[in-house]
């Protein structure tokens, strides 16, 4: 059952009734979390209300540039209470990380969120696990305060749309994505801008990063998997840090005719961390366990001890196997 509640007239009853409100966003914050926080937080305020955003974590450098996320503080204790806590894209308690602290500071507690999965754990939730971004909720929230999009608002929705859609690209994206793009142009959103940052600038140890893995590159079984490596001295020497390494395993598995593609680096405690993909009806899940990780389909994880050249085979040779089983 998707959780489908949404309550925008709900929300902003009790935002109108509250003067400090602290909003709040998921652990390791993303596009959708943090653009729903700064569009919030500018509606608020212009609602003359008293505004503290929150998040149990750093905003990431590429997303410093949402307007007024300077502001965005990790809960120290000290803080508080407040008339409302207002949660946006926090699928579930936990996911709040420390900033589940403050439920009890606050007299109120409400939510905007859009997964399927949201047990509805605030006094009031506006929740539809259908839509493909939580800022399109945060639009309809506006909507319901009476408050018009302006230029800083189209800049945070849009990096809320945007990256939640992998740039307008996924299943999930829909007509309300559309729709709500054509208001924000109109407001001035700066598109070429904030489309470069978001999805073509990388960090400079990150381009170094891609080099090593592509010039490791390998292709099996008629090129079907693709397999590439880093060792600790690739990213040494490249100033990388594993994060760097995240989506690098998708120039594997994007190559015509490839399957599944395997991803290992050394990791700094002795182990060699892999990322499977595959392309759907493809699965890599069910390999992962084997070795004792887990994931999605067609997006895994394993974690193991060992060297890198060993383990790679040995979770190649599943791969192989499960191709041609
Ligand atoms: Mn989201």
């Amino acid at each position: 059952m998707k959780a489908m509640t949404r309550k925008p007239e709900a929300i902003a009853r009790m935002i109108r009734e509250a003067q400090t409100i602290a909003v709040c966003s998921h652990v390791n914050p993303d596009g959708d979390t943090l653009g729903s926080a700064a569009a919030m937080r500018l509606a608020l305020l212009k609602l003359g209300k008293t505004v503290s955003l929150f998040c149990d974590g750093k905003v990431p450098d590429q997303l410093a540039f949402l307007p007024g996320i300077g502001e965005m503080k990790v809960p120290d204790g000290e803080e508080g209470p407040f008339d409302l806590m207002l949660a946006v894209d926090v699928s579930d308690e936990k996911r709040l990380g420390c900033c589940a602290n403050l439920l009890s500071k606050c007299r109120h507690t409400a939510q905007i969120d859009h997964h399927p999965t949201n047990p509805l754990f605030m006094e009031e939730n506006s929740v539809d696990g259908g839509e493909p971004a939580n800022c399109i909720l945060i639009r309809e929230q506006l909507a319901a305060l009476d408050i018009e999009p302006d230029r800083d608002i189209a800049v945070c929705l849009y990096t809320g749309i945007s990256t939640d859609t992998g740039n307008f690209a996924f299943a999930s994206t829909n007509a309300a994505c559309f729709e709500i793009m054509s208001e924000l142009m109109g407001k001035g959103l700066p598109l070429a801008e904030l489309n470069r940052i978001l999805f073509r600038e990388r960090a400079r140890a990150q381009v170094l990063l891609m080099g090593r893995a592509l010039s490791s590159l390998r292709y099996y079984e008629d090129g079907r998997i693709a397999v590439m490596k880093l060792t600790r001295q690739d990213f040494d020497e490249c100033g990388a840090l594993s994060e760097h390494a995240d989506t690098l395993v998708n120039f594997g598995l994007d190559t015509v005719g490839t399957r599944m593609a395997l991803l290992a680096r050394e990791a700094e405690g002795g182990e060699v961390k892999f990322s499977l993909r595959a392309k759907e009806p493809d699965c890599v899940s069910d390999v992962a366990q084997e070795f004792g990780g887990g994931g999605h389909p067609q997006a895994s994880g394993i974690t193991m001890d060992g060297e890198l050249d060993e383990t790679v085979s040995r979770v190649l040779d599943a791969l192989i196997r499960k191709l041609n089983g």
